[in-house]
């Protein structure tokens, strides 16, 4: 298992050089930033943030994310465009080093939560999802926006692509999907380049938009969509966890022993009786998710992919973004490696 961590490059408060002093941490987790959703990365951004990777002694193999452009999800003619600058960035990325990609295909909104400081008992701060607060969000009006949306649609642009998506059912969804699957992985076959895909969070459709990365079945449709090892998953407990439906050690077992895994995010959610969840500390008795069964399931698989901490809660007075301060998620981390070396001992 390689262990990983997130980095959203310079403008992150959460230096490189406090990744490297967590212990066993090896690759850093990044993207660029710098050009609009569905451009080409320019081989100076590249090889810069590679650079930068380096500098700091750790690794530069996974991209979190290459964002899927919208015209890709719904479809359009204009698709063509963008799926020909995606397969470009496949291959700018192999030449320097990239072994995994990870994307999503969530119509419009990213991961999506409630509330960002939600206050627990112990006085740390996390993002939760509550049922009733997401019935009565509109995204139309609402002022809430999350690191992982895309911040750059104004609220007219926003509307006019909830209209196309008004044509754009579940299967439509699929479809589009598979059309950008036959194109992009052949290329990652030929430069190396693991795809996975990132589920749906939380795992359900929201604002009326579909979402179709959800569940064991969904999954399934996937990987047989393009049968190929290319055709992966960043497999996220917290996300497929926030459904109460996802047995998600099974699920890991399963994927896990095909080969299809090759990005594990880990975090623990804490599932409460009306569907609605609270991110919590990665340790198992914090939330619903039996972390050590995962890691098991993955021990027993010989997986040999990349794992990062998922979202930490605020703790010790930190602040940053939602989600990905350095303490928790440092916690995270030895929690993961001490796990993980028990069972290599075992
Ligand atoms: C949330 C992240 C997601 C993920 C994308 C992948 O914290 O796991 O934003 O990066 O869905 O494209």
């Amino acid at each position: 298992m390689k262990f990983s961590f997130r980095w959203y490059g310079e403008e992150d408060p959460v230096k490189l050089q406090y990744i490297r002093q967590i212990p066993g941490m090896r690759s850093i987790v990044t993207a660029v930033y710098d050009v609009p959703v569905g451009e080409v990365w320019s081989t100076y951004s590249i090889t810069r943030l590679k650079e930068q990777v380096e500098q700091a002694g750790l690794i530069f193999d996974v991209i979190e994310s290459v964002p899927v452009h919208e015209d890709i999800k719904l479809g359009l003619p204009t698709r063509v465009k963008y799926i020909e600058n995606y397969k470009e960035n496949i291959r700018r990325l192999s030449k320097a080093g990239i072994k995994v990609i990870c994307y999503n295909f969530m119509p419009v909104f990213d991961w999506t939560r409630t509330q960002l400081d939600k206050v627990l008992a112990d006085g740390s701060t996390a993002l939760v999802c509550y049922k009733e607060q997401l019935e009565k969000m509109d995204p139309l009006r609402g002022e809430l926006s999350l690191p992982g949306w895309d911040s750059s649609y104004t609220k007219d642009t926003l509307a006019g692509i909830f209209e196309q998506y008004a044509m754009v059912d579940e299967e439509t969804l699929w479809s589009n999907l598979e059309y950008f699957l036959k194109e992009i992985i052949p290329v990652a076959e030929e430069y190396d380049v693991k795809m996975a895909i990132h589920p749906d969070d939380p795992p359900y459709p929201i604002f009326g938009l579909p979402r179709i990365i959800t569940d064991e079945k969904n999954i399934d449709r996937f990987l047989k969509l393009v049968d190929n090892q290319y055709n992966g998953l960043t497999f996220c407990t917290g996300s497929l966890g926030s459904g109460s439906f996802n047995d998600v050690v099974k699920m890991v077992d399963k994927y896990a022993s095909m080969g299809r895994i090759h990005f594990m995010h880990i975090r623990n959610v804490k599932l409460l009786a009306d569907g609605s969840f609270e991110e919590s500390a990665h340790y198992s008795p914090c939330g619903s998710m039996d972390i050590v069964e995962i890691m098991k399931a993955l021990y027993k698989n010989k997986y040999d992919g990349y794992v990062r901490p998922d979202h930490g809660r605020m703790i010790w007075g930190e602040t940053g973004r939602p989600g990905y301060g350095l303490y928790d998620r440092a916690l995270g981390a030895m929690y993961l490696t001490g796990i993980w070396e028990t069972l290599g001992k075992e």
